[in-house]
């Protein structure tokens, strides 16, 4: 029997520690640790409502329009304005955040995930004038081979001439990177912390010259997604098939959908989105989501246990680094008691269910080419594949939402600030589903909870002992080799994890920096 410990994961966001239990090359126990402390909800209490919108975004780099959008949606059904937003505001927002998430998209495949993949150390041998790869190739001539190594070895099997490529398409998403950036920017204001998206609409109006620039900028990045980011999803599952049968996971997913075609509808759960929002079981039946029904255990987190089980309505946080038996500083959220996965996966999936057409076909593609049925989706491969689906389906609706902008026309909705009020506000960012609360006492801040993606993914065993998504996915898992763990890796990094959203000092006790221990 042996103990695999991987502290920290890197090419994730934040510190992420797994400790696997291997025997006869299975993994029989995972645990995931968040091994950062943040207190961003206690740093919220006694402030302005409205610095939620600009402190939440300060909880990640990845990811602050997401945080700025949920915070935004708390604050306007908090202030009782939620279906009172102009539809320029509703559609400027909605363009903000897709271009977040497609640069989002295409960082996690290419610079976080790919590279598990991909043997980078082949562009040595390679005799070319392409400038993508001769940068690459510069770097690994001079020995700086950071960040392409350290890396797990053994198990890299695209053939040479798409290796190739896929080492110039990572230099080259770097730029497709930087023009969602921009075109964040053009509505949102500097990035990355936007203040474009704000309670009562956007801080922007959207001209004729706005649209042009953020058009362009759009159509390179949906040649980018059709030409390269999803024929290269395509040719690493076709080389690495067999992980549409690893990293399962719990079988339940979460979505709370993203996008609103019509804000009329004051509850976010039901009005019409992009993305579906709702529970999908192993065997794809779609029930409503009840934000009532979700609860945080702590049992296992280093947080107190008075505070277990709670709804995030009324949720706290209190830290007690020294509790015994805890081992992580995420928290469990659970819906109705079930472990459920968020993400790409899941929203593509709920709107999959829901019978989108454009969803449909996409997801049915993948699947006729792999030969497949929707059950491969819960793998480490279906997890990529809907990540860059979920992506083309924000870049090829944004045209259309370009078109509904009327430039003259309002985008903001003045309010008042109550002196008591309770809101919440749930969208899927790009890792999943994301919720903020608000309760409001005298105008200020009483209490604020987040419960964020990576937190349902990476949670601890809750109080009832079941293990989160991640923990689920691991165990069970054939490790080839405990000194390459590679197959754990893939399956984490396929979670995309965020431990910065998730935790929301870190306590040096007994952490082993980059390094794997077999025991
Ligand atoms: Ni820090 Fe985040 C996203 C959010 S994940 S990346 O997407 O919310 O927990
Ligand atoms: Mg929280």
């Amino acid at each position: 029997m042996g103990k695999i410990v991987l502290d920290p994961i890197t090419r994730i966001e934040g510190h992420l520690k797994i400790e696997a239990i291997v025997e006869n090359g299975i993994v029989k126990e995972t645990k995931s640790s968040g091994t950062l402390f943040r207190g961003f909800e206690i740093i919220l209490k006694g402030r302005d409502p409205r610095d939620a919108q600009r402190i939440t975004q300060r909880i990640c780099g990845v990811c602050p329009t997401s945080h700025s959008t949920a915070a935004t949606l708390n604050l306007d059904s908090a202030f009782g304005i939620s279906d009172k937003i102009p539809d320029n505001g509703r559609i400027l927002r909605n363009l903000i955040l897709g271009a977040a998430h497609i640069a989002d998209h295409i960082l996690h495949f290419y610079h976080l995930a790919a590279l598990d993949y991909v043997d980078v150390t082949k562009v040595a041998k390679y005799e070319a004038n392409d400038p993508n790869l001769n940068s690459v190739k510069k770097f690994i001539e001079r020995g700086e081979l950071a960040p392409f190594v350290p890396r797990y070895e053994g198990d890299y099997r695209l053939p040479d001439e798409v290796d190739i490529q896929a080492v110039a398409h990572y230099v080259k998403a770097l730029e497709m990177r930087r023009k969602g950036q921009e075109m964040c920017s053009i509505f949102g204001g500097k990035m990355p912390h936007n203040i474009g998206i704000v309670p009562g609409g956007v801080t922007s109006i959207p001209t004729v010259d706005k649209i042009a620039n953020f058009l362009w900028r759009l159509n390179e990045l949906r040649d980018f997604i059709d030409t390269v980011y999803l024929p290269d999803v395509l040719a690493v599952a076709e080389a690495y098939s067999d992980y549409f049968e690893i990293g399962a996971g719990c079988g339940n997913l979460l979505s709370y959908g993203g996008y609103d075609l019509d804000g009329k509808d004051p509850n976010y759960l039901t009005r019409d989105r992009l993305f579906k929002s709702g529970v999908v079981s192993s065997d794809l039946k779609l029930t409503p989501v009840n934000v009532d029904l979700i609860t945080e255990s702590v049992k296992n987190s280093w947080y107190d246990d008075a505070a277990s089980g709670k709804n995030p309505k009324e949720g706290e946080t209190k830290p007690q680094p020294e509790k015994d038996g805890a081992y992580s500083w995420v928290k469990s959220p659970r819906y109705d008691g079930k472990v459920c996965e968020v993400g790409p996966l899941a929203r593509v999936v709920a709107t999959y269910v829901s019978g989108n057409e454009k969803v449909k076909e996409l997801v049915d593609t993948v699947l006729d080419k792999f030969k497949a049925s929707p059950s491969a989706l819960f793998s480490v491969l279906g997890r990529h594949a809907a990540r860059a689906i979920s992506c083309k389906v924000v870049a090829d609706s944004m045209p259309e939402w370009l078109l509904q902008l009327k430039p003259g026309e309002p985008v903001y909705k003045e309010y008042e600030i109550p002196s008591e009020a309770n809101g919440f506000g749930v969208v899927d960012a790009a890792r999943g589903a994301l919720g903020h609360w608000i309760e409001i006492k005298d105008k200020k801040i009483a209490n604020y909870q987040c419960v964020v993606p990576t937190t349902w993914n990476a949670s601890t065993r809750d109080d009832s002992g079941q293990p989160g998504p991640i923990e689920q996915a691991i165990t069970g898992t054939k490790v080839k080799d405990e000194e390459n763990p590679f197959e754990i890796v893939r399956i984490v990094r396929s979670f995309d994890p965020c431990l910065g959203c998730a935790v929301h000092t870190v306590t040096p006790k007994g952490r082993i920096k980059g390094k794997v221990v077999i025991l």
